[in-house]
């Protein structure tokens, strides 16, 4: 097999790592909250993976043909089929990203205040559209230790699922949400196994499934190499498979469809079609553009088929393991073993001496950019927020410091400055310390909070 990249590069971009006296600088005038650094001043962009990746030439030139009637576009229909194919389901909407499908769906299906949608584990804009319904997000992640192997650790805790179905009724369940692969649990994969024991749990209840899909086909590679049975199927293959086991999709397409912006959602049946499509013409826009121009859409078609291929996907995925075990070869702490689209380091091991609620996963963020002009971010306690009711910070199961890898954008070398970075803020770590609010908002608060050194 041979090692380099799939692809050659065709197009560039100066990046470059200012003095360490302007990291300082930048750093305090972003009110030490990455968010605000302009990215400029980054020499290596981690912050996420979402919306950050190169395009393909197939992409580029897909746009051209972009059809921006506002109605019935050539260009939706050419998603919609590629969209169908990969899902079997027939009812597709796009929309302006991945929280503008959760806004649509969840105004719809929570139909009473107080009602429950129950996940393996949301992500932050998923748990905030679910609140902003008037719903109740409840995580059921498995439980296992950060440094614990165990090959599919985003799996839902089933056993847990259907207690809690059965102790607070299906008819105050909303629906179930199982992400793939699971963001807030590092990136890690869930099996086709959970997958289907969910749906059945689901359908014996009566509970509907939607899958939040921003990388699915990262999911389908982690299943064809750790899951019997699947290692001679292709990628699409095992997609159509696992959509089987769900009535419909919510996507963040800045991940696994491998464009700029774009969102989808998707439904096996009609009745759930046109209750949620009711509120995409006011939110997001017409049916069949959802608040895209019709090359976004192209671009999209292309991308969702581009990332299922295997080789892709090994260099994709591999690429992130790289980093993880150049990282865990050193002694970094990190979430074990890595995830699909990022290095997840335990920044409450890296960081013993500072507490929870000074947030060690942004410490260490901070540090970073300040060591070698890397930006990464929080997935941890600050992100997720207080307590609505109680207006309590929220300890969450993890304090991550992630580094989110852009896909066909950086170079194995990138990542080798990008480990020395980590390295060195570790034979540092004493001097690291945790932060406090000088602003926060209510709302998504590590967007836009301004922060103190503690
Ligand atoms: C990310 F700091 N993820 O991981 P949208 N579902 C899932 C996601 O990972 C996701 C969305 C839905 C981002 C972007 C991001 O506080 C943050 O297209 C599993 O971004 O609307 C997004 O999709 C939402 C970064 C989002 C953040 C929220 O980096």
């Amino acid at each position: 097999m041979p090692k380099g990249e799939p692809f050659k590069i065709k197009m560039v971009e100066p990046i470059r790592l200012i003095p360490r006296e302007d990291r300082e600088r930048a750093l305090k005038e972003a009110h030490y909250n990455p968010f605000f650094l302009r990215s400029s001043d980054v020499y290596i962009d981690l912050l996420t993976d979402s919306g950050t990746g190169a395009m393909s030439q197939f992409q580029w030139s897909a746009m051209m043909l972009g059809d921006e009637s506002y109605a019935g576009a050539s260009s939706y229909y050419r998603l919609k089929e590629t969209v169908t194919d990969i899902t079997g389901y027939e009812y597709v909407i796009p929309t302006h990203q991945g929280r503008g499908a959760e806004k649509v769906a969840f105004s719809q299906l929570i139909t009473r205040p107080g009602m429950y949608v129950l996940s393996n584990m949301f992500f932050d804009t998923t748990r905030g559209h679910v609140q902003l319904a008037g719903g109740r997000p409840v995580d059921l992640l498995i439980d296992v230790p950060t440094e614990e192997y165990h090959p599919f650790k985003g799996n839902m805790d089933t056993e847990r699922l259907e207690q809690f179905i059965r102790e607070h009724g299906a008819e105050n369940i909303a629906c179930i949400v199982m992400t793939v692969t699971n963001n807030s649990a590092g990136g890690q994969p869930v099996s086709m196994a959970n997958i289907r024991e969910t749906y059945q749990i689901a359908r014996k209840y009566g509970v509907l499934v939607l899958f939040d899909v921003a990388r699915y086909a990262e999911n389908c590679h982690f299943i064809r190499m750790r899951e019997e049975g699947y290692a001679d199927k292709h990628p699409i293959d095992i997609a159509r498979e696992m959509f089987s086991y769900g009535d419909g999709l919510m996507m963040s397409a800045k991940k696994d469809a491998l464009v700029n912006i774009g969102g989808l959602l998707a439904f096996r049946d009609e009745e759930l079609f046109t209750k949620v499509g009711a509120a995409v013409v006011p939110f997001e826009g017409f049916l069949t553009y959802g608040g895209l121009a019709g090359r976004d859409l192209e671009a999209m078609a292309v991308g969702l088929r581009e990332a299922l291929d295997p080789d892709y996907l090994a260099y994709r995925v591999g690429q992130v393991q790289y980093l993880g075990e150049m990282l865990r070869n050193a002694g970094i702490p990190i979430q074990w073993p890595v995830g699909g689209h990022a290095v997840f380091i335990d920044a409450a091991k890296f960081l013993p001496h500072v507490p929870w609620d000074q947030f060690p996963g942004h410490a260490l963020t901070l540090a970073l950019y300040l060591e070698g002009g890397v930006r990464a971010v929080e997935v941890g306690s600050l992100m997720i927020g207080r307590d609505p009711e109680t207006g309590e910070n929220v300890r969450g199961p993890f304090e991550f410091t992630r580094l989110a890898i852009p896909r066909r954008v950086y170079t194995n070398l990138h990542l080798e400055d990008v480990a020395e970075t980590v390295i060195n803020a570790f034979q540092k770590r004493e001097e690291i310390r945790g932060v406090k609010f000088a602003r926060e908002p209510k709302v998504l608060r590590h967007f836009t909070a301004w922060f103190d050194p503690a």
